[in-house]
C-alpha cells in the first residue's frame, strides 16, 4: 500500500498527556484532512464526513485484507477484516456494535462492513458466493425503503433496529444470513413532525406512473394526508427501481411484490378516508358514512368496500358469551382507521423482513457454527416532541452503552486485576442506573406502565404519569412537571424528563398507555385475514381466531421490546465484540463543518476519553503467550524454530530479553505490551525477515542448500 503521511495521531492510545480538548483537537485535525477514522486500540471512532470519500473502492478493500489493524490506516474495513480473521483463525463468533446518535453514520458503517465481508471470499464456488453477496447487500435496500424515513436529524434515518447475522461455511466464505428487526416506529405512518417524511416506501410508490398508481388512482402530484407536505422526488423514483431490482434479486415472486406495493397503496388511501354521521346508502340510522376513496382503498387491501366500512364504523364485542355490536362514534372510527393503517404497515415491515430471511437463510448444516453479527440500531434522539417511540429508542441506546461499559470499561479493568497487573483505576459514569429506571422488574417505568395496563378500570395517560411520579420521586434521573413545577423546560402538565447518558430528554406521556397496550380490534384482524391479497392474509393469522375465545392478553409493546433487548444483549455477550463509535460533526448534515460543542458532548457521553485511559492505564495490546510466540518466535535464535525450554510464558520472556524489549508486563496468561511502537517494531522486523525465510525454505525444498 502507498504510505500515507500521518495526520495527527491515528490511535489515541499513542497520544501523550491526553485531555478531552486534545482528544477533540486530534479528531478535528484528522477530519479536516478527510481522515474520518481514528482508533482507540481496537475501537474505531468514526466521524461522519457528510460527503463522498474515495476510500471504499475495491483497491481500498485489498489494502486491508489480512492486515493487522495497527499496520494500516484506521478504517471500518480494518474492523471488518479483524472480525473475519477472528472468525477464520479462532473459529469464534464475532459481532460489530455500531453506536452513536441519530445521523452519526451507523447505517453507512454497517453497510461498508457487509460490503467488505461479502467481498472477502475465497475463489472457489465463485458464482454461488457472488449470489449470496448480492443478496446480502441488496437486502439493505429493501429494509431502508420500508424502515427508513427522513427525520429532522437524518434524511435517511433508520426507524427500526437491525441485527444481522452473517453465516460462514467451513472455508470462511459467507453463505447466508439472518436479520432480526426491532420495534418499528409505526406511529410515523399516521403522524409526522413538521419537516419530516413518512417511510420512503410511500414516496417511492408514488414517484412513477406504475401499475399500482394506475390501478388505485394514485397520483404523484396529489397531496396525501399521511405524507405531510412532502412529495415524491426524482431520488424516490430512482430508489423505486432499486427496491424492485432488490426484490427480484432476492427472488420475491411477482405476485408477492404486487401484494406488498398494494398494501403500501392501501395504507396511503386509508389516510384519505373521512367519516360523517350518515345517511348514506346501506347505512342504518345513526351509522357513520365513509367518505373518500373507500373502493380504491378496499381494493388495494383486497377486501370488500362494505366490509372495510363496517370494520371502521363499528365493532363486535364478546360480552358474557354473547356477541354485541357497537357502533363507533366519529372519533372512534378515526382512531380505528389510524390504528389499522399503523398495524397494517407494521406487520408488512416485519413480514418483508421474514421474506428476506427466507431468501438469505441457508440450511443449518451448510454453515459452520460461526458468524459475524452486525448491530445497527436507531441512534439516540431528541425531538421537539418525544413520545413512546423515542422512549424505546433511547432505552435501546442505553442498553448498548451499558454493554460497552460492561465489556470495555469494566471487564478490561477486571482483566488487569485477574492477570495481576498493577494500574490505577479509571472513573467513568455507569449508566446502569438509567437502564434500571426503565426496566427494573416491579419498579421501573415499563413495570409501572404494565401495571397500569392491567388495571381493571381504564387508566389515562395522566394517571399513569401520576403513578410514575409517586414511585419515581427522588430518582436522580427522573423528574416531571408535577415534581419540578418551576423547571422551565417542562412546559406541559404531561411532560416528564429522563436524564439519559447522552442528555436530558423531555417526553410527553400522551399516547403512552395506548401505544404500550398496542391492541387492535378483532374485527380489523378478521378483515385483514379475509383479504384476497394472499400476503396480507398471511400476515394476520390471529384473524382466524374465534372472537369468543378469551385469548391471553399479549405482553405489552414495551415489555416485548425490553425482552428483545435483553436477549439481544445476551446474544452479543457471547461473541467477540468489535466497536464502531460514530460521531456527528454538526447538526446540519453538512460537509466540512465542525461544531466543537456538539462533538465535545458526544465524546463525553460516549466515554471516549475514559476508553483511552482504560486502554492506556492499560496497554496497547494484550495477547496470549502462545499467540505472541507463534508470531514472533522467528526473531530470536533461542525461540526459532522451537524454544527448548518449557511453556510459552518462559519462551516469551527469553524472546523479549534477547530483543531487549521494554514496556512489557507479564500477566498470568497474557502478555501486556505497553506501547504500540513495540508492536510496530516487532512487525517491521518480522516483515524484514520473512523474505529471507521464504528463500531459505525454497532452497531447502529444491535441495540447493
Ligand atoms: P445513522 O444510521 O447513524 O443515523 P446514517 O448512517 O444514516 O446515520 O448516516 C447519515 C448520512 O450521513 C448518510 O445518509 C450519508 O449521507 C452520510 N454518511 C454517513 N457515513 C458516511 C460516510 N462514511 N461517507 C459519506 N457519507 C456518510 V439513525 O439511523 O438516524 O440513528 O436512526
Ligand atoms: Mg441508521
Amino acid at each position: 500500500m502507498t504510505a500515507q503521511p500521518e495526520v495527527g495521531v491515528s490511535d489515541f492510545v499513542l497520544m501523550d498527556n491526553l485531555t478531552t480538548d486534545k482528544f477533540i483537537e486530534n479528531l478535528h485535525l484528522r477530519f479536516q484532512h478527510n481522515k474520518i477514522y481514528t482508533y482507540i486500540g481496537e475501537v474505531l471512532v468514526s466521524v461522519n464526513p457528510y460527503k463522498t470519500l474515495d476510500i471504499y473502492g475495491p483497491q481500498h478493500m485489498a489494502e486491508y485484507r489480512g492486515r493487522e489493524m495497527f499496520e494500516v490506516q484506521p478504517h471500518v474495513y480494518a474492523v471488518a477484516d479483524a472480525c473475519q480473521r477472528v472468525l477464520r483463525q479462532q473459529g469464534r463468533d464475532t459481532c460489530v456494535l455500531i453506536s452513536g446518535e441519530s445521523g452519526a453514520g451507523k447505517t453507512e458503517a454497517s453497510k461498508f462492513i457487509m460490503k467488505y465481508i461479502a467481498a472477502n471470499t475465497t475463489q472457489v464456488q465463485r458464482e454461488y458466493i457472488d449470489r449470496v453477496k448480492n443478496v446480502l447487500i441488496q437486502s439493505n435496500s429493501i429494509l431502508e425503503t420500508f424502515g427508513n424515513a427522513k427525520t429532522n436529524r437524518n434524511d435517511n434515518s433508520s426507524r427500526f433496529g437491525k441485527y444481522m447475522d452473517i453465516h460462514f461455511d467451513y472455508k470462511g466464505d459467507p453463505v447466508g444470513g439472518h436479520i432480526s428487526n426491532y420495534l418499528l416506529e409505526k406511529s410515523r405512518v399516521v403522524a409526522l413532525q413538521p419537516g419530516e417524511r413518512n417511510f420512503h416506501s410511500f414516496y417511492q410508490l408514488l414517484s412513477t406512473n406504475n401499475a399500482y398508481t394506475k390501478k388505485y388512482a394514485l397520483s404523484s402530484s396529489a397531496v396525501y394526508k399521511i405524507l405531510g407536505n412532502e412529495r415524491a422526488t426524482a431520488q424516490d423514483s430512482k430508489l423505486y427501481s432499486v427496491t424492485n431490482s432488490a426484490f427480484s434479486a432476492l427472488g420475491f415472486p411477482a405476485n408477492v411484490v404486487d401484494d406488498i406495493w398494494s398494501i403500501v397503496a392501501g395504507v396511503i388511501l386509508l389516510g384519505e378516508l373521512t367519516f360523517s354521521e350518515g345517511d348514506g346508502e346501506g347505512e342504518g340510522e345513526g351509522e357513520l358514512s365513509v367518505g373518500g376513496p373507500l373502493a380504491a382503498c378496499a381494493g388495494a387491501l383486497g377486501v370488500a368496500g362494505a366490509a372495510l366500512r363496517a370494520a371502521l364504523a363499528g365493532r363486535v364485542l364478546a360480552a358474557g358469551g354473547d356477541l354485541v355490536s357497537k357502533r363507533h362514534s366519529r372519533s372512534d372510527a378515526h382512531y380505528t382507521r389510524l390504528a389499522l393503517a399503523k398495524a397494517a404497515y407494521d406487520r408488512l415491515f416485519t413480514w418483508v423482513v421474514s421474506q428476506i430471511n427466507k431468501a438469505i437463510e441457508v440450511p443449518r448444516d451448510t454453515y459452520k457454527n460461526t458468524l459475524i453479527g452486525v448491530l445497527d440500531i436507531y441512534g439516540f434522539e431528541i425531538f421537539d416532541t418525544n413520545s413512546f417511540e423515542q422512549f424505546c429508542i433511547n432505552y435501546c441506546n442505553e442498553k448498548l452503552q451499558q454493554l460497552f461499559i460492561e465489556l470495555v470499561l469494566k471487564q478490561e479493568q477486571e482483566e488487569y486485576a485477574r492477570e495481576g497487573i498493577q494500574w490505577t483505576p479509571v472513573q467513568y459514569f455507569n449508566n446502569r442506573v438509567i437502564c434500571e429506571l426503565v426496566d427494573a422488574p416491579h419498579a421501573g417505568i415499563i413495570a409501572i406502565m404494565d401495571e397500569a395496563a392491567l388495571n381493571p378500570t381504564k387508566i389515562s395517560d395522566q394517571q399513569l404519569l401520576e403513578a410514575m411520579d409517586k414511585r419515581l420521586n427522588g430518582h436522580k434521573h427522573y423528574t416531571s412537571r408535577q415534581l419540578a413545577p418551576t423547571d422551565k423546560k417542562l412546559k406541559h402538565g404531561v411532560d416528564f424528563r429522563i436524564t439519559h447518558y447522552a442528555g436530558d430528554v423531555t417526553y410527553s406521556i400522551t399516547g403512552f398507555m395506548d401505544k404500550n397496550k398496542d391492541s387492535l380490534w378483532q374485527d380489523l384482524k378478521r378483515l385483514l385475514r379475509s383479504s384476497t391479497n394472499k400476503s396480507l392474509a398471511d400476515m394476520w393469522p390471529e384473524g382466524a381466531d374465534n372472537i369468543q375465545k378469551t385469548s391471553k392478553r399479549p405482553p405489552s409493546a414495551a415489555t416485548l421490546f425490553r425482552n428483545s433487548m435483553s436477549s439481544l444483549v445476551s446474544g452479543l455477550q457471547s461473541k467477540e465484540p468489535f466497536y464502531v463509535r460514530c460521531v456527528k460533526p454538526n447538526p446540519h448534515q453538512a460537509p466540512n463543518m465542525w461544531d466543537p460543542t456538539l462533538v465535545g458532548h458526544q465524546v463525553a457521553y460516549l466515554g471516549l476519553v475514559e476508553n483511552v485511559r482504560v486502554r492506556r492505564a492499560g496497554f496497547a495490546s494484550r495477547q496470549r503467550y502462545d499467540r505472541f510466540l507463534k508470531r514472533y518466535k522467528m526473531l530470536s535464535q533461542y525461540t526459532w524454530p522451537n524454544y527448548r525450554g518449557r511453556g510459552a510464558r518462559d519462551a516469551v520472556l527469553v524472546l523479549a530479553r534477547d530483543l531487549q524489549l521494554d514496556g512489557l508486563h507479564y500477566g498470568h496468561t497474557k502478555l501486556f505490551v505497553r506501547s504500540a511502537k513495540t508492536l510496530h517494531s516487532l512487525e517491521a522486523a518480522r516483515s524484514e525477515l520473512i523474505p529471507s525465510i521464504v528463500i531459505l525454505l525454497q532452497k531447502l525444498w529444491r535441495g540447493t542448500l
